[in-house]
């Protein structure tokens, strides 16, 4: 099974991403941890990506595409589920070209629909680095300019399955089985 989580910044994606990989047995890919981790070791990637993360934007599509690359080589056992990636146009469209190549499409895309409202206070309780007020309108901002494109693009693949993302997590993670085991 290869999946892409797509929704704003708190929707969701990393809580329900560990049930999902828990029962399916795929990979967890996300780009967001993967980011953090460059940036726990202190690499050049990590120091040149804090900044941008902490402000609230987006890492350049280089970094992020050549981050994935180097996971892909790796190997991806039974199938996996991207988290937080593709954020952009550019990235989707890479990322469709890379599964071409290797003959392996994507079975799905799951968009977690949750209000602003409803996300902005989940991050301000969660309290991470970029969990600040003015950081999370700017990360807003950007999802709607940059990221909220890819739900018509992924409509137009017909792969798009939209979750309603309120509610306890183990209640959305029903409804997101729901839709994947109608898949398998
Ligand atoms: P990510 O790590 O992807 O994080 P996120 O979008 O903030 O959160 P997510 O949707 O996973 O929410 P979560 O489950 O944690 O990105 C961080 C940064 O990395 C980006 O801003 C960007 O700078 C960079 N980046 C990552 N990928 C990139 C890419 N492809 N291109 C460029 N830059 C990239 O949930 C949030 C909170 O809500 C948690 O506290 C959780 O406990 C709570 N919660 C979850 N479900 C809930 C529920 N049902 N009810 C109540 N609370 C809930």
């Amino acid at each position: 099974m290869r999946i892409v989580l797509l929704g704003a910044p708190g929707s969701g994606k990393g809580t329900q991403a560990e049930n999902i990989v828990a029962r399916y047995g795929i990979t967890h890919v996300s780009t967001g941890d993967l980011l953090r981790a460059e940036v726990a070791a202190g690499t050049e990637l990590g120091k040149k990506a804090k900044a941008i993360m902490d402000a609230g934007g987006l890492v350049s599509d280089e970094i992020v595409l050549g981050m994935i690359e180097e996971r892909m080589n790796k190997g991806l056992s039974a199938g996996f589920l991207l988290d937080g990636f593709p954020r952009t146009l550019a990235q989707a469209e890479a990322l469709d070209a890379m599964l071409a190549k290797l003959e392996k499409p994507l079975d799905c895309t799951l968009f977690f629909d949750v209000d602003f409202d409803e996300i902005t206070k989940r991050l301000l309780s969660r309290g991470r680095a970029d969990d600040n007020e003015d950081t999370i309108r700017k990360r807003l901002a950007v999802y709607e300019e940059q990221t909220a494109p890819l739900i018509s693009y992924y409509e137009g693949t017909g792969k798009l399955k939209t979750v309603k993302g309120v509610g306890s997590v183990d209640e959305i993670s029903q409804r997101i089985f729901d839709v994947l085991d109608a898949h398998r």
